[in-house]
């Protein structure tokens, strides 16, 4: 048996005492349900579901219909036990605690057949006194009620008012009263979410044993001295003094690197303490602060912190320390009501772009460090500095927040409340509070971490009536609403970390929030604060219907994730859009229809006779509708970011819901259940470049704006090229005279009447020709292609069925794909299935002949299995064409068109020119 013995403490030289020493529990525990008729083994970390999966006593939670199947699982009340021996004295130790990281969620548990405590909250980290009760050998057991039922009995017993909302709407297919229970709110359902309401010890359990005092807690913050000029780190440190007797010693806490090493005396009274310590930095070293991707480097500096205690008592620890300052920014904007809403990081203007996070799993157990680096690796590798941690999921493991620092992302972190109004009781509150001040001390010394974010939607949920309360009921509500973002959340926040601002919501309006009493009349103002802006009805390349907003840190629309996502959890009669597993899987009421109808707008909606090939071709669509929508709304807000237009704009944010998926099913997301890049995330990649053309029509004139986020001013270039759709030869191209492309700013670059294009470029129409366009400079600096459609493309003229070849050869680990086309293709899409990786690019626009694009693996894969999953998963029935093992002909991804479409030509037998005459 491996000893799961970790001793806190070298014991160095004569004289050094052991400080403590830590047994682990994770591991093999036994698994009961509430009746005794399962017994099984189980693994902590973990959960029910996850340990009858092992079993092979469940099939797969995700497979097909599963979701309903396996209720009884979380509305069963079960119990966790272990035996264990402790491989050390445990009676030479004056203090031993039970310490559990992470309890999912409403347990009481027993050691030694005592009841020594309770838990009702996920997100608390909780410690047990034990010392009274634990043996050299013991029984712990976690007697777990149903999250289900406990959260139905907590809504029933508060009496007084209701607390809405009650269930989840139907098509969610979820459990009620989630509000009621400190929980993932998401797991018992949502609009891209199934119901596992699970149950189980989620993080590490241990037990901890010690004598004199023991180091319970340590995080620090660095803060920037603006009058000296200079950083100081603020270190709390929290004891627990067993000794009956004072303890002295002292403390000395280096960091190398920066030439600091201070040392301070202390004496730690018996009892709980806190120990303050304020480091200062030299103003003469030169501290490289912390930036986010894309702005900088993430410098970060090794800290050590020594305490030498009496006794020959030694605790070391050691950490990362970031220096970055961060400040919101609301302030008076000329020419328009309101006020400004965006982050300056180490005093600089920053546009936040990227998305929204959610729980990667519904199980937890299953996220592992791979995949959250793989998550967050495509983050920075689509451009995007910023995650928002929404408030409906879990604050996340350390790891995360790890990654974030070392990657450069931002973190949005919003409290885990959403879609919903809570209960105020004091039991509720009291979790609460021990919940924020432990995330609070967890995270803060994070720089990723920029906000906090006190709830989801729950302002605008009141403010704009959501459930239905009468006018006369609504003092009670905000009253409820102020008491625990307020007077509870944001009283912990300001108390606990100085280094960040907070916000009471999000969308809120933020000082003026707070100046209306901390409800907003409309939480969604385009004068101040943040917006959520959803439109499915609207077109989406119509820029006209989106907000011209200070910050918008939602919005989004559909998509369906690709096939090879959904096979695996899916069976042949599931394969159409209209089956029952279609169905069952989009959690947002009439969600697949209004992809379609978005999809239709543009496009001609997929009628193959082949019923899988018109499923396969209708996922891609809605992944061509989705991203082509989404980049129409960010690229208004990244072009809106220096401009005030009818008394509106400076949006600097843009975060589109929702970067990942919980499972494989249609949503707002990029990436799919295990990090798969859907189109948009590719687009993303281009839409969010730091240096970017956006082309747009106002008025019948066309635009091109120059957006950049880099921190200088560059001179360089802009070359616009309009195609006709049927020929590769450019019928017009201009370069303009060198511009300057400011740093930090979008300036309208361009300018022409739509009519005078089209009149210049050879005979060009709307419905013909379509227009391309990049920025470069001198060879370095290099925007993505950027391109505008003159019109749907289902009005396009001389669009012909391009035959694509791809030669794929590798170098290294890398695939290298050398394509060349027939014909201008739109949307070209490459897909290797499951094969996990991504291309360098995808979804482009080709109207050059030839192009390379690269695909990088996650893992080793041969080149054989690369084209075996191309030829099943592209989305053009290619697989006739294919010549030889390292050669592939792809075709044109919207051959689907039905023949009689009059933008449709079939280009084998005439060449372009000869389409361009007949049509
Ligand atoms: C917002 C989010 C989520 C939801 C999304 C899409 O309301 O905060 O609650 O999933 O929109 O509907």
């Amino acid at each position: 048996m491996r000893l799961h013995l970790l001793l806190l403490l070298a014991l160095c030289g004569t004289g050094t005492t052991a400080a403590a020493l830590s047994y682990s529990l994770r591991g093999n525990w036994s698994i009961c349900n509430g009746n005794g008729s399962l017994e099984l083994p189980g693994a902590v970390p973990g959960c029910v579901h996850s340990a009858l999966f092992q079993q092979g006593l469940i099939q797969d939670s995700y497979y097909r219909f599963n979701d309903l199947n396996y209720r009884w699982i979380s509305l069963d009340n079960w119990t966790y036990s272990k035996e264990f021996k402790i491989p050390f004295e445990i009676s030479k130790w004056q203090k031993v605690n039970l310490i559990l990281e992470g309890v999912d969620t409403i347990s009481k548990i027993l050691f030694n057949e005592v009841t020594i405590g309770e838990t009702d909250n996920m997100f608390n980290r909780y410690s047990f006194d034990i010392t009274n009760v634990v043996r050299d050998v013991n029984s712990i057991e976690l007697r777990f009620q149903s999250a289900v039922l406990y959260a139905a009995q907590q809504s029933k017993a508060h009496t007084r008012y209701p607390v809405p909302p009650d269930c989840p709407p139907l098509v969610q297919k979820g459990e009620c009263h989630v509000n009621f229970v400190r929980k993932e709110q998401c797991s018992f359902s949502w609009d891209w979410g199934p119901s596992f309401p699970t149950q189980g010890i989620w993080k590490d359990v241990r037990i901890e044993a010690y004598n004199i005092c023991h180091l319970n807690d340590f995080t620090f913050s660095p803060i920037y001295d603006k009058s000296a000029q200079a950083w100081n780190l603020e270190i709390e440190a929290t004891f627990d003094v067993v000794s009956s007797k004072p303890v002295g010693g002292q403390v000395i806490v280096a960091i190398p690197k920066l030439q600091t090493q201070q040392m301070y005396n202390l004496e730690l009274q018996p009892g709980k303490r806190i120990v303050e310590l304020f480091l200062n930095i030299s103003k003469n070293i030169t501290v490289e602060t912390w930036w986010p991707h894309g702005h900088g480097n993430q410098t970060g500096y090794n800290m050590t912190i020594l305490f030498e205690l009496d006794g020959g008592l030694n605790i070391e620890k050691s950490a990362k320390v970031y220096f970055r300052t961060v400040e919101l920014i609301e302030e008076p904007i000329k020419g328009s009501p309101g006020l400004s809403f965006y982050f300056k990081i180490n005093g600089f203007p920053v546009f936040l772009k990227g998305s929204n996070w959610i729980p990667a799993d519904s199980f937890q157990d299953r996220v592992t460090s791979e995949l959250l680096r793989l998550l967050l690796q495509s983050v920075v590798d689509a451009n995007m500095n910023t995650l928002r941690v929404w408030g409906g999921g879990i604050y996340e493991q350390d790891e995360f927040y790890e990654l974030c620092d070392e990657l450069g992302i931002m973190v949005w972190q919003d409290f885990m409340f959403a879609c919903a109004l809570y209960p105020t009781d004091q039991g509720f509150l009291d979790s609460v509070r021990a919940e924020v001040a432990y995330q609070i001390k967890r995270l803060k010394s994070h720089p990723s971490i920029i906000i906090w974010s006190g709830n989801n939607e729950n302002e605008e949920a009141l403010m704009m009536n959501w459930y239905h309360i009468s006018i006369t009921d609504r003092p009670i509500y905000i009253k409820d609403y102020v008491t625990l973002y307020v007077k509870n959340i944001r009283e912990l926040v300001l108390a606990g970390d100085k280094s960040r601002p907070f916000i009471t919501s999000s969308p809120t309006n933020g000082a003026e929030t707070v100046a209306e009493g901390w409800v907003s009349q409309n939480p969604n103002s385009n004068y101040f604060g943040d917006v959520h802006f959803y439109d499915y009805i609207s077109d989406c390349w119509n820029w006209k219907v989106f907000p011209r907003a200070r910050f918008a840190s939602e919005y989004g629309y559909q998509s369906w994730p690709s096939f090879s996502t959904l096979e695996k959890v899916s069976s042949t009669e599931d394969w159409s859009f209209s089956s029952k597993f279609s169905l069952h899987r989009q959690h947002h009421e009439g969600g697949n229809k209004q992809m379609l109808y978005q999809a239709g707008l543009h496009f001609k909606l997929p009628e193959s006779t082949d019923p899988l090939r018109t499923f396969k071709d209708t996922i891609y669509l809605t992944q061509v509708m989705q991203a082509q929508c989404v980049k129409t709304e960010t690229e208004f807000y990244r072009r809106g970011r220096s401009e005030i237009v009818d008394q509106q704009g400076h949006t600097m944010g843009a975060l589109y819901w929702q970067l990942n998926d919980i499972w494989q099913a249609p949503s707002w997301a990029s990436l799919e259940y295990g990090g798969k890049w859907k189109m948009l995330h590719y687009f993303a990649q281009n839409f969010f470049a730091p240096l970017l053309p956006v082309g747009f029509e106002n008025e019948n004139t066309f635009y091109i704006y120059g957006v950049s986020d880099l921190h200088s001013d560059y001179s360089m270039t802009l070359t616009v090229r309009v195609h006709t759709w049927s020929s590769l030869e450019p019928v017009c191209s201009c370069v303009t005279e060198h511009l300057v492309m400011k740093g930090g700013e979008a300036v309208r670059l361009y300018e022409e009447p739509v009519s005078e294009l089209l009149r210049r470029c050879g005979n060009c129409t709307r419905e013909s020709c379509v227009v391309s366009f990049y920025l470069s400079a001198d060879h370095e600096l290099l925007s993505p292609t950027n391109y505008h459609f003159l019109s749907s493309l289902k009005e396009a003229l001389g669009l012909c069925k391009a035959q694509i070849t791809a030669i794929i050869s590798q170098q290294g680990d890398i695939f290298v794909f050398d394509l060349e086309t027939s014909a201008v293709a739109p949307f070209v899409w490459l897909d290797v299935g499951s094969i996990p990786g991504r291309f360098s690019d995808n979804g482009f626009l080709m109207t050059e002949k030839t192009r390379t694009i690269l695909f990088y693996p996650w893992e080793p894969t041969s080149k054989r299995a690369a084209i075996r999953q191309m030829e099943r998963h592209s989305p053009a029935s290619w697989r006739p064409y294919l010549e030889a093992w390292f050669q592939a002909q792809l075709l044109h991804p919207l051959l689907h068109f039905p023949k009689s479409h009059p933008g449709h030509r079939e280009a084998q037998s005439s060449p372009p020119g000869d389409l361009l005459l007949r049509s």
